[in-house]
């Protein structure tokens, strides 16, 4: 049993006594064994510390065995005859003194609640009883290890936090960026059916209470043609390095080990590899299963088909991404919970253009195409917002306007109404065409743009 010797509430009273008794049961202690828990003041522990320790120091918890035990050595109540006490039968194990003041600070610290903080330091006492110390490596391993047993076991523990960084690669148009909006529940990255409409490596945050991922979408890989393809194919080497998993997408419609094969080559990392088969809405599992069981997967940890569009399978793709991320014992947060993307509003907004140009447009004119937003004047009702689209040449310009501005109108009422969903107010749009020679093949114009990669 616990004695409490000092102010306690009945819940804390309680959860003692729930610790103590799982103590008992897995050391098998004897029934007749009591400790002293004194809950006391930062001066009060800063004194102990001084007069029994010799150290000047205000400390959270300070234990005193009566017993002499050494850990896996079992205790023998028929040892210790003398020090049971003729009232009511007890030996008496130990003193556990606990400083609250310093439970508060160290719960807030450790982001859990006060219950659970003081649990663990009266836990932590209990095993200093029973012969369990901290003093060497080793030793400390095994402490902590048995008192994440005893609290996970009683349901007291908090479940670890996991964060990390995900990296999507795959071909152009497989579905990479439709994929991290459907993880992170937002519209973080455009999407069109044409082939390189991701640029640059896009941010999406996916929060939750116990979870932080940080999606890294990609620029699809594809032949090489211009400048701006170096720099695309180096974000995706950028990407890789530093991530904790790789989501390799490939998609359903096409021959599986080639796009595999492929990706390899692309792929250098040492990050855990989740084959992801996406599109499978457009085919059939019969058509599928032969492929996959021909597949040589050595190469990936894990594989899993999907339709990023429709959702399917995307919960366990989830899943399986959280629980391979590092744990940590505290909330490890990179961005802050509210933000879902590293990009700006404006960047946003020249980006919802840009995926209305694409889905508009035919196939030569998008892949050179920029959207740069030069006003935003968010205090306006509505919000008055000019953007400049960039092409290669004047021909271009003449397509994107269309006859009798038909086109860009087209594009700008498009663009207008992704944009207030966006922002959630009314929007003004402004849209005005202008021509850079050849701008994909410029690095001076590509920087000036925002798209290089840099080293
Ligand atoms: N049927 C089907 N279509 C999909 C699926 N996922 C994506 N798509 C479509 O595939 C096309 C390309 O999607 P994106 O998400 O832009 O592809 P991406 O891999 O990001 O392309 P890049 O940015 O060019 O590398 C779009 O038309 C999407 O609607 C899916 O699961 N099923
Ligand atoms: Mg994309």
């Amino acid at each position: 049993m616990v004695e409490f010797l000092g102010k306690a509430t009945n819940e804390i009273k309680q959860e003692f006594e729930r610790v103590f008794n799982a103590i008992q049961q897995k050391f098998l202690l004897p029934k007749n064994i009591k400790v002293n828990v004194n809950f006391v003041s930062e001066t009060k522990i800063k004194k102990l510390n001084k007069s029994t320790r010799n150290i000047d120091k205000v400390t959270d918890v300070l234990t005193y065995p009566y017993i002499n035990l050494k850990v896996g050595q079992k205790l023998k109540v028929q040892d210790y005859v003398m020090d049971i006490d003729p009232e009511d039968n007890t030996l008496t194990i130990g003193d556990i003194y606990i400083c609250s003041a310093v439970a508060t600070r160290q719960a807030e610290e450790y982001k859990h609640s006060f219950k659970r903080e003081m649990c663990f330091l009266f836990c932590h006492g209990m095993l200093h009883i029973l012969g369990y110390d901290h003093i060497e490596k080793a030793d400390e391993k095994l402490m902590i290890e048995m008192q994440k047993n005893i609290l996970t076991e009683l349901g007291i523990t908090r479940e670890d936090f996991r964060c990390g960084f995900v990296t999507i690669v795959g071909k152009t148009n497989v579905g990479k960026s439709t994929l991290i909006n459907r993880l992170v529940g937002q519209h973080v990255a455009i999407v069109s059916p044409k082939s390189q409409t991701t640029r640059e490596n896009i941010i999406g945050v996916y929060n939750d209470k116990n979870t932080q991922i940080v999606f890294v979408d990609t620029p699809g890989y594809h032949k090489r043609a211009n400048k701006i393809d170096d720099e695309m194919d180096k974000n995706i080497a950028i990407a890789n390095q530093d991530t904790e998993i790789v989501l390799m997408l490939i998609s359903a419609k096409q021959s599986l080990q080639e796009q595999f094969d492929e990706m390899l080559k692309k792929v250098n990392t040492d990050a855990y590899k989740i084959l992801v088969i996406n599109k499978v809405d457009e085919t059939t599992y019969e058509k599928l299963y032969p492929q996959l069981a021909k597949l040589d997967v050595k190469q990936a940890d894990e594989i899993i088909p999907i339709s990023a569009l429709k959702g399917t399978n995307c919960d366990k793709l989830l899943e399986i991404i959280k629980q391979h991320l590092p744990t940590f014992n505290y909330e490890m947060r990179y961005f802050p919970i509210d933000e879902y993307t590293d990009k700006t509003v404006r960047q946003m907004v020249a980006e919802l253009v840009r995926e209305k140009a694409l889905y508009l447009l035919d196939d030569e004119i998008p892949h050179g195409i920029q959207v740069v937003v030069n006003e935003y004047k968010e205090n306006e009702t509505p919000i008055q917002i000019c953007a400049d689209i960039y092409c290669e040449r004047d021909s271009h310009k003449a397509i994107i306007l269309g006859k009798g501005g038909a086109m860009i109108k087209e594009i700008s009422t498009k663009a207008r109404m992704s944009i207030e969903k966006f922002v959630g107010k009314p929007v003004r749009l402004e849209l005005y065409v202008k021509v850079k020679q050849g701008w994909r093949n410029d690095i001076k114009a590509i920087t000036e743009f925002g798209l290089n990669a840099g080293e």
